[in-house]
């Protein structure tokens, strides 16, 4: 089919459905409340909507868990409801992503019921069990992301299954070809109903070693973000549970299903330790029959260094050079990136600005998570207002993913900042309220206006969307890099730092487009995480 790879270009805009607008007051977010609130999205600029999943679960994760594949969670709405929405959306030009939960299901999903019920049954095989140790213990060493051992007793079957996350995430198992052949009827399913892609869940986790050999011991937490207490199991490097090599030819049967529609985006997020995960997204995005676009966590660290933005964007454009990555700093697991990166700056509203500059200044798709354009910062909150399981699980050393994931802020004066008339399921904190959409909409210099003004300007640059990237080697803090294309070049530079610096440049150039910089003579002063998009002829030296 004809494709005119919409996504290369556009900007994705994360809703996390639970907490977007809730319509029918009982404090949790839904599809109508999406739907109304849309056009802050199309007004924002974004292209497209990711939905994290709103199917039918018993939301022990946040519905990260599904218990049926082809319908909609009662909490979010109906079926009716999502396709009210997908054609709000159309109408408004923004394309519809949805979260697919693959590797796992819930626990109460019918099959899994079935399946830890005997040996025996037609879903015996659907998800991986393994026989125990002689001494009764665990068929390995694998750990769950979410603390302890990977693997759960049945004693109905005297077997364990595997479970990468939480013990009512069992994993399905993908060597079974059925099992293959069911989930991406369940695909089909969506994309018979007009929607525009997936974000596929942990994709790098679909298979495992069939062998169940222990892993190699490591010296990492399972990935940099779960920070699941050491104790809990002994780190290791996760090289039999995940990234085996039949995963990539699963997602070849995936990308054939999507492109016998028109048009249709697969991103899948890979989870994998350290730099592996730029290697891992090139491998998933190399050539035209596997994903179109991956994410990693790289960019969703603490790090915020010159150094790594560099390696992030170098490693994928020298790995996979006809590959194309997504590129987001905050989403719903990870403290946002305002709080994340705090020391690195004076006052947040610049972080936020800088980040917004940086992040339309990269190659590749970007990603927004719903809030960060207000500037948003991680909501503080107490043990009894929690409801994410690692946390329960383990506080106080591991926080959980709540604080990213309370309400959206829409009036400041409204209860709970408008996004419910009931009690919300996170609550709304004064610090969030504060920075409301109608306040910022009314301010010339608010964060909000510093998105709309940089994606704008983003959509206009073929040079930012399609051009050739080269970084410019400067000493920390500067990251600077030019993008160019047939038409003009881009040198962009950011001080990643809350102190005061200055660069000399080597010709003419002007200021174009975001900046929290001044050029005089010569020298482009950078106040602390200033930010500039210098446009000039040719090739730009910079000397710190
Ligand atoms: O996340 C995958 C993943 O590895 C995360 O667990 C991440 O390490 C962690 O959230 C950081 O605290 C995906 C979803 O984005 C997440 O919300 C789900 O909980 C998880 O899969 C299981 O489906």
């Amino acid at each position: 089919m004809a494709t005119r790879e919409w996504w290369r270009d556009a900007v994705i805009y994360q809703i996390y459905p639970r907490s977007f607008q809730d319509d029918n007051g009982d404090g949790v977010g839904d599809l109508q409340g999406i739907a109304r609130r849309l056009p802050h999205v199309a007004e924002l600029g974004a292209d497209a909507i990711w939905l994290s999943p709103i199917f039918t679960s018993p939301m022990a994760d946040m519905g990260y868990d599904v218990s049926n594949y082809t319908d909609i969670d009662p909490l979010f709405g109906t079926l009716a409801d999502f396709d009210e929405l997908i054609a709000t959306a159309h109408d408004l030009g923004l394309k519809v992503i949805v979260d697919q939960v693959l590797s796992h299901s819930s626990s109460a999903h019918p099959f899994f019921e079935e399946s830890r019920a005997s040996r025996t049954g037609p879903k015996a095989d659907w998800y991986v069990w393994a026989d125990p140790k002689p001494d009764g213990s665990p068929p390995n060493n694998w750990a769950s992301v979410f603390g302890g051992s990977a693997w759960e007793w049945e004693p109905r079957r005297r077997q364990y299954y595997l479970h990468n996350f939480l013990t009512s995430q069992p994993d399905f198992n993908f060597h079974n070809p059925e099992v293959q052949d069911w989930l991406l009827s369940t695909m089909e399913f969506w994309l018979e109903r007009g929607l525009d892609g997936f974000r596929l869940d942990t994709v790098n986790y679909y298979f495992h070693n069939a062998e169940f050999p222990d892993n190699p011991p490591g010296d990492f937490p399972r990935d940099d973000l779960a920070k699941t207490p050491r104790e809990t199991y002994p780190w290791q490097r996760h090289l039999h549970d995940k990234n085996q090599p039949e995963n990539l030819a699963f997602l070849e049967r995936m990308r054939s299903l999507c492109d016998r529609y028109d048009d249709i985006m697969m991103v899948g997020e890979v989870g994998e330790d350290g730099d592996r995960s730029i290697e891992v997204m090139a491998e998933y995005t190399r050539g035209t029959d596997r994903l179109h676009m991956a994410y990693s966590f790289a960019m969703l660290s603490p790090e915020f260094t010159a150094d790594h933005f560099r390696r992030c964007i170098a490693g994928f454009l020298k790995g996979a050079p006809d590959g194309w990555p997504k590129w987001s700093f905050s989403n719903h697991d990870v403290v946002r990136h305002v709080t994340r990166w705090k020391e690195h700056a004076r006052d947040q509203d610049t972080l936020a600005k800088q980040a917004v500059a940086m992040l339309m200044s990269f190659p590749g798709t970007i990603g927004i998570y719903q809030g960060e354009e207000l500037g948003q910062t991680d909501t503080e909150l107490v043990y009894s207002e929690l409801t994410d399981p690692p946390a329960l699980r383990f506080w106080p050393e591991v926080k959980g993913r709540d604080g990213c994931r309370t309400p959206m802020v829409w009036e400041a004066h409204a209860p709970s900042a408008g996004f419910s008339a009931g009690t919300p399921w996170l609550p709304v904190k004064a610090p969030q309220a504060d920075r409301a959409v109608d306040r910022q909409a009314a301010q010339n210099d608010s964060v909000l206006a510093a998105y709309k003004a940089a994606i704008a300007y983003r959509k206009h640059s073929a040079a930012l969307t399609r051009g050739t990237t080269d970084f410019l080697d400067l000493p920390e803090p500067f990251l600077a890099f030019r993008r160019a294309d047939g038409h003009g070049a881009l040198t962009c530079v950011f001080n990643l730092s809350p102190e005061h610096h200055s660069l000399a440049l080597g010709g003419p150039a002007r200021l174009d487009g975001p900046h929290h910089a001044s050029l005089d003579a010569g020298t482009l002063s950078l106040p602390p995480n200033g930010y500039a998009y210098l446009a000039h002829e040719g090739v730009l030296t910079l000397k710190a």
